[in-house]
């Protein structure tokens, strides 16, 4: 059936929010087995755990930060982004966040800081983060701008805040994309956002789809499921479109969105961030109505990535002067 564009802009943002909190518990582990994966799944299903007990991580804290950001400044303001990711790592430090990029959170929180990419540029060694925070969080950029070159040049300079490496960026970049095209259509032209250092992956992501009936084991090993932008983000992809279509080990009646986060947890490694960004893909395409309510009840701030996603779907609209 046809899925309307507002259910695609609340299916990316509160897809990507379960993903963070459905995937945490496999974070760091090395691939999950289906049925543990299903396990933690069909758990959701069970009405006397409670609501919202799924917490989310710094996947989704950072996505909160660039949504309110984008809606309250009519667009991308690299203060306000900036001092919203400060404030919110201040007030809550324990979600989780990559050991480097704690530094540039507490730089980009003093209020003698005149350029708020530099902290990010101060990062290993001067060459800048390679982690994938600045992918996780990309999603909203498809959400608040309609035009591809929007969506590229803010998602790049949003991602810059803390990774000024071009893989951290790119990634990014990357991520937001796919969103971009999720809305739209899907499948294969996802396979042509031929981002340079990520081609090579992208060609990989597009020989496992031909050979089709790929292992976790081939996956993990050539496309990555680590903490790297470029482990991660072709990773998410694929899980996309590997779950386009049933696959053995997953329940019949799982629709698409729910396959494509069953299997980003069980490819283990960073699964909330791969599970959340693909669930920003997935969400996109298929809309809200393939999100199962107990999965949205069970995790915190997936009511809010609603509301937002309501919100950027205004903004999105909004005749904007050219800038
Ligand atoms: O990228 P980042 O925000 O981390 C995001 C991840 C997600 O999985 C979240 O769910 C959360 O768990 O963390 O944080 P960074 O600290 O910038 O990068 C993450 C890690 O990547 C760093 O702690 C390093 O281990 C590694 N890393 C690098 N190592 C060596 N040289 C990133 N860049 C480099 C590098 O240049
Ligand atoms: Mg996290
Ligand atoms: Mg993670």
């Amino acid at each position: 059936g046809q899925v309307s564009t507002l259910s695609r802009f609340r299916g990316a943002l509160v897809g990507a929010v379960l993903g963070d909190c459905i995937g945490g518990e496999f974070e760091g582990a090395e691939d999950v087995p289906f049925d543990r994966v299903l396990q933690h799944l069909s758990g959701l299903e069970d009405d006397t755990r409670g609501d919202g007990i799924l917490q989310y991580s710094d996947d989704t804290a950072m996505m909160r930060c660039v949504s309110h950001s984008l809606l309250t400044r009519t667009g991308f303001d690299e203060q306000d982004m900036a001092r919203r990711f400060a404030k919110e790592y201040s007030l809550a430090p324990g979600r989780g966040y990559g050991s480097g990029v704690v530094q540039v959170l507490r730089k980009l929180a003093s209020p003698q800081l005149s350029d708020v990419f530099q902290p990010a540029q101060a990062q290993f060694g001067g060459r800048g983060s390679f982690g994938n925070g600045g992918a996780m969080r990309a999603a909203p950029f498809a959400l608040a701008f309609k035009n591809a070159a929007d969506v590229r040049r803010y998602s790049r300079l949003g991602a810059m805040l803390t990774h000024s490496c071009s893989l951290g960026y790119n990634g990014a970049v990357l991520q937001a994309l796919a969103v971009h095209l999720s809305l739209q259509v899907i499948s294969s032209s996802l396979l042509n956002l031929a981002e340079f250092p990520y081609c090579a992956r992208l060609h990989k992501v597009k020989e496992l789809m031909e050979r089709n009936g790929a292992s976790i084991e081939e996956v993990i090993s050539e496309l990555g499921n680590g903490i790297a932008a470029l482990e991660s983000v072709p990773t998410a992809i694929f899980c996309v479109l590997h779950c386009l279509e049933a696959r053995e080990g997953l329940p019949e009646h799982y629709g698409g969105l729910e396959r494509t986060i069953a299997y980003s947890l069980a490819l283990g490694g960073d699964t909330d961030t791969i599970a959340c960004m693909a669930g920003a893909i997935a969400g996109a395409h298929y809309g809200i109505l393939a999100i199962p309510q107990s999965w949205q009840r069970s995790c915190e701030g997936a009511e809010e990535a609603d509301q937002l996603a309501e919100r950027l779907y205004k903004l999105y609209h909004l005749e904007r002067p050219e800038d």
